[in-house]
């Protein structure tokens, strides 16, 4: 007895397919450069979206057709857990992830939670021990219960920093059971309303203790997974500290933390930050600080948080850009923090949506891959910035000019020359690569 008995296993059945329930593009076992597609793509279902949210919006009552919804409590739970792991086989999803809350219900106390956490752990255990789809990262909901409202290690309560380390502390215990390649911290409270009531000082020197004693535990008990910090910039709160990569970069580098962190890059929280996804994946790059992505996408009309299954190519191509720019995630994935719309309430749905989402990235990945072995990009910057490699910018670039020898260069100079950028050019090619990533396909 299954949940999604209509489904079988998704395959790789080509562009010419006309299977709903099959991937056109995403074929795991192809190799694209020296990887697989399933190596480079790491994907993850994630486990709030899929199996636990019900399609509630501020306006309106849950949606959604499940099969676990003839249950309640830890029945509930037990049953997601069972749906969970089916879903996870027929798509062949190599990771998941999860709050804390999302695979068991809270209790009426901190201990009693816990005991619902290690009963619904246990038997996620027990599912893995035979599934191949693995932990890419847990995290703790720390912003759906009241006692949050003014935050977890940013609250002005003491009592709840206590409850937030507590809850962080189980978190790694979990995480080290089930293997977790990563740890998230996802700051949705973290921030605050109106500096009238704040000490913003404060707040975040209790951000960064909190950070510090989270590493200080998962060295003692020697959890290996690389922490993550999720940015976003509002919604729920009004202002979130973890604003940006460029912002949350910095708060790493004061607290002398940079070196125990990267990013997790949501390209939703990149919007709504007004970045682009490749400008958050290529800040964390430079820097050394790429961990891991929630793939999603938002809407251009809409001003908040919309959590849309990814299907914009140029966006994917662009995002997988990056990626490959970056050697791969290491521990990190492509985490599918995407939820079906409300009025796409179907199981069916579900599947729809991930190969969808899968899809539209294997597709980014192919057109990006043959966009850097022909260098399009590439040697246009170089060529670009040329003038930095040769001559007085050289000098500049060694470390051999100060302002007085760069006034008497510029003093010397006639005509000073500049090139286009070329933006539309480069623009059409990537057109040009994303139509031809398929056109040879095999059927
Ligand atoms: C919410 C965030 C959240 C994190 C994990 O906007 O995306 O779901 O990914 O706490
Ligand atoms: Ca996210
Ligand atoms: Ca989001």
């Amino acid at each position: 007895m299954g949940y999604f008995n209509n489904i079988n296993r998704i395959q790789y059945e080509g562009a010419q397919s006309t299977n709903p329930f099959a991937f056109k593009y995403y074929n795991p076992n192809e190799k694209i450069g020296h990887k697989t597609m399933k190596e480079h793509l790491r994907f993850s279902v994630a486990y709030w979206h899929t199996f636990t949210a019900d399609g509630a919006d501020p306006f309106g009552a849950g949606t959604m057709i499940r099969p676990w919804s003839e249950y309640s409590g830890m029945d509930q739970a037990k049953a997601r857990v069972e749906a969970a792991f089916e879903l996870f086989d027929k798509l062949d999803a190599p990771f998941f992830c999860f709050h804390d809350v999302d695979i068991a219900p809270e209790g009426e106390t901190l201990k009693e939670s816990y005991n619902n956490l290690d009963t619904i752990v246990k038997m996620i255990k027990d599912y893995m021990k035979t599934s191949s789809t693995k932990l890419l990262w847990n995290t703790a909901n720390m912003f759906t219960h009241p006692r949050f409202t003014h935050g977890a290690a940013t609250t002005s309560e003491a009592d709840v920093f206590a409850y937030a380390a507590a809850k962080v502390k189980k978190g790694l215990e979990v995480g080290k059971e089930l293997g977790a390649e990563n740890y998230v911290f996802w700051g949705g409270r973290e921030g605050y309303e109106t500096l009238l009531n704040t000490d913003m000082k404060l707040e975040l020197d209790n951000l960064a203790r909190f950070f510090h004693m989270a590493l200080d535990y998962a060295n003692e008990i020697n959890f290996t997974g690389q922490f993550l910090i999720e940015p976003k910039p509002k919604e729920p709160s009004k202002h979130q500290y973890d604003f940006d990569v460029a912002t949350s970069l910095s708060f790493l580098q004061k607290y002398d933390l940079q070196n125990h962190f990267k990013f997790n890059i949501e390209a939703n929280h990149a919007t709504l930050a007004g970045h682009t996804f490749e400008h958050e994946l290529h800040t964390a790059r430079i820097n050394g600080m790429l961990g891991s992505v929630d793939a999603n996408q938002g809407d251009t009309l809409l001003g908040w948080d919309t959590d849309e299954f990814p299907t914009d190519l140029y966006s994917t191509t662009l995002a997988m850009y990056e990626i490959l720019k970056n050697d791969g995630l290491g521990k990190g994935g492509l985490n599918f923090d995407a939820k079906v719309r409300r009025n796409s309430f179907d199981p069916d749905d579900l599947f729809h949506a991930h190969i969808a989402g899968m899809d539209s990235f294997a597709i980014g990945l192919k057109a990006a891959h043959q966009m850097l072995e022909d260098r399009i990009l590439e040697n246009f910057i170089s060529d670009r910035y040329r003038s930095f490699s040769e001559g007085i910018g050289k000098e500049i670039i060694e470390g051999k000019t100060d302002f007085h020898k760069l006034e008497k260069y510029a003093l010397g100079l006639n005509d000073i020359e500049t090139k286009s950028g070329r933006m539309e050019k480069l623009k059409a090619e990537i057109n040009s690569y994303l139509l031809n990533a398929f056109s040879n396909v095999r059927v």
